[in-house]
């Protein structure tokens, strides 16, 4: 088992503690073959009514472990693929879990800390959430069952897009409850001693933030509705807005490539249930992950943190048909 993750049994709970502070508990394939293992004995054992999860230190899950994939793909090995393989399925299982799983968040959870929790039942949060789906800095894709969840939303292409981090007043949607840190312990106590989530939230839910996004939403649902990125683009050019030219100017800094994909991606997956959301990420995933926008991207952001990624093509004019990323390469995920 991986110390990175302490799965431990209290009474009527399974708790599951992520414990790699020092990288904000970004989930390596160790922590993500422990979480899931954990779940599968916890789903079949009667003495578990509930489980729990949380983030040790300043963060709830900043992410998958992409530095590690990157490194994997310059070695030549497959196991970045298997990483993303193992997470999406665990993905699915807390999608389709037999027991309430809540999952309490505080800090930072992005992409991979997103996939541990909102598809599970309650995400309470802490009000100092901040939340985001930042893949396509780094030239890569919204993973992690992203594209179902964002697909519903009326903000998640604006999302998607510019990886804009947002608090507990415009995360409705994907958290369930706004309760504070300091009162996470007694949520945990409640349900180890068997009594039911409902009852145990309720008291402590608070009312929710103002929502920041509030001025800007009909907007963002306006111009992100656009049937392109060019004309998403285009009408946030027109806008004249402070708030849509550095949103234009945000997502012109993003990897060309992983803009066109997440676009067609989110519009393909507002039809598409959570698992065939999944296994169109693990295609996508797959390819991307071999590209030079998903290497430069990661070194750019997470290695030597220059920020200043070279993308290759540099336009969207530049990048032709994604179609070819979506195909089937024969290795599904389910
Ligand atoms: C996009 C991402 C990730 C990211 C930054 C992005 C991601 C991720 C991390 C991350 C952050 C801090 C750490 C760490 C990883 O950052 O997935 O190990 O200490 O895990 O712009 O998708």
């Amino acid at each position: 088992m991986d110390s990175a993750v302490i799965a431990e049994k209290r009474g009527s709970l399974g708790l599951l503690t992520l414990n790699r502070p020092q990288a904000l508990n970004a989930l390596t394939h160790g922590m993500i073959r422990t979480l899931a293992s954990a779940l599968a004995d916890w789903a079949a054992d009667d003495a578990v009514k509930t489980v729990v999860i949380r983030g040790a230190g300043r963060a709830f899950c900043a992410g998958g472990d992409v530095r590690a994939v990157r490194q994997a793909v310059l070695d030549g090995t497959q196991e970045g693929a298997n990483l993303l393989r193992d997470e999406y399925r665990l993905n699915a299982l807390i999608g389709s879990y037999p027991k309430p799983y809540v999952a309490l968040l505080h800090g930072i959870t992005m992409g991979g800390g997103a996939g541990i929790s909102v598809h599970g039942t309650y995400r309470l949060a802490d009000p100092g959430l901040v939340f985001a789906m930042p893949e396509t800095a780094i030239g890569f894709i919204p993973d992690v069952g992203a594209s179902h969840f964002l697909s519903r939303l009326p903000a998640g292409m604006y999302l998607a897009l510019t990886g804009a981090r947002i608090g507990v007043g415009d995360a409705g949607g994907l958290i369930t409850h706004v309760v504070a840190q300091e009162n996470f312990a007694h949520v945990i106590e409640g349900l180890a001693r068997g009594e039911s989530p409902e009852a145990i939230i309720a008291p402590l839910a608070r009312k929710p933030e103002p929502d920041v996004l509030a001025p800007h939403r009909r907007r963002i649902e306006t111009i992100f509705s656009a049937a392109s990125v060019e004309a998403i683009l285009e009408r946030l050019d027109r806008d004249g807005s402070e708030f849509a030219r550095d949103t234009a100017q945000t997502i012109r800094a993003m990897s060309p490539t992983s803009v066109r994909l997440t676009f067609a991606l989110l519009r393909q997956a507002a039809k598409l249930d959570l698992k065939q959301c999944l296994a169109l990420e693990y295609r996508l995933a797959r390819r991307v992950i071999v590209s030079s926008d998903f290497r430069e991207g990661v070194r750019a952001a997470l290695v030597d943190k220059d920020r200043a990624p070279q993308w290759k093509p540099a336009s969207l004019a530049a990048v032709g048909a994604v179609d070819g990323f979506f195909a089937s390469s024969g290795d599904e995920l389910f």
